[in-house]
């Protein structure tokens, strides 16, 4: 039996997936850069500094910011999200995840975040979450951002496990590649076409019941 639970939390635990998309856009537009739905996958689960990095590339603006204006650029785009996440409340946890994570609780499962996001312990106090975690990875304390493995590696060992005995759950590209490197088990949510034909995938969380990961962990 698994030991423990990597959560991944934007698109995941809530939609804030949605809210970085729209800061994102708002940020590229000023910048006359265009971005739509398809090119923000390649965004999720990335870290602030490299998503910025990747849609200058994208505009061909790259070498236009000096770094004083790039964390400046960044610093925008936080402000504007952090802004638009002050209105999330426990009504906005995904359907099926407060019971997955009073079932794992119950059967004495370890409950550890793995985001990429700083305001990750903010959110979860937000929803009204933060007493289930266990433990939550700090994403300042890792050299490499997904889909290196290390949020996922920091995430299993401040609860005392190894990623072997974990399994990660994750919306984006970039995780569900950090979660296999780590050596834990992936479950994707969402579909083959975003996260490949290879893992366990759910459509909706409402399907990730402790019998679901069980199943996949038993198979
Ligand atoms: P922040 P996750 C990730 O969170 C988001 O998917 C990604 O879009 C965002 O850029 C990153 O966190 C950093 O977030 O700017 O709030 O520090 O999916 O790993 O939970
Ligand atoms: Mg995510």
């Amino acid at each position: 039996m698994f030991k423990g639970v990597l959560f991944d939390l934007d698109g995941v635990i809530t939609d804030t997936a949605e809210y970085h998309y729209l800061a994102w856009k708002k940020l590229a537009d000023d910048l006359g850069i265009s971005i739509d739905r398809q090119f923000n996958e390649k965004l999720k689960g990335v870290s602030r500094e490299d998503s910025l990095r990747l849609i200058l590339n994208y505009g061909g603006r790259e070498k236009d910011f000096s770094d004083v204006e790039f964390k400046q650029l960044a610093k925008s785009k936080n402000d504007h999200y952090v802004e638009m996440i002050q209105a999330v409340s426990p009504q906005d946890v995904y359907p099926g995840i407060l019971d997955l994570l009073k079932a794992l609780k119950n059967a004495d499962i370890k409950i550890s975040l793995a985001s990429a996001s700083k305001n990750g312990p903010f959110l979860l106090k937000q929803m009204g979450l933060s007493d289930y975690f266990d433990g939550i990875a700090d994403p300042a304390a890792v050299n490499a951002g997904k889909p290196a493995p290390d949020i996922f590696i920091l995430a299993a060992q401040i609860v005392g496990l190894k990623p072997e005995e974990c399994i990660g759950i994750e919306d984006a590209q970039a995780g569900i590649s950090a979660i296999k490197a780590s050596g834990a088990l992936p479950i994707g949510v969402g579909t083959s076409e975003q996260l490949g034909n290879d893992i366990a995938l759910v459509a909706s969380t409402a399907e990730l019941t402790l019998e679901f990961l069980e199943k996949q962990w038993n198979k």
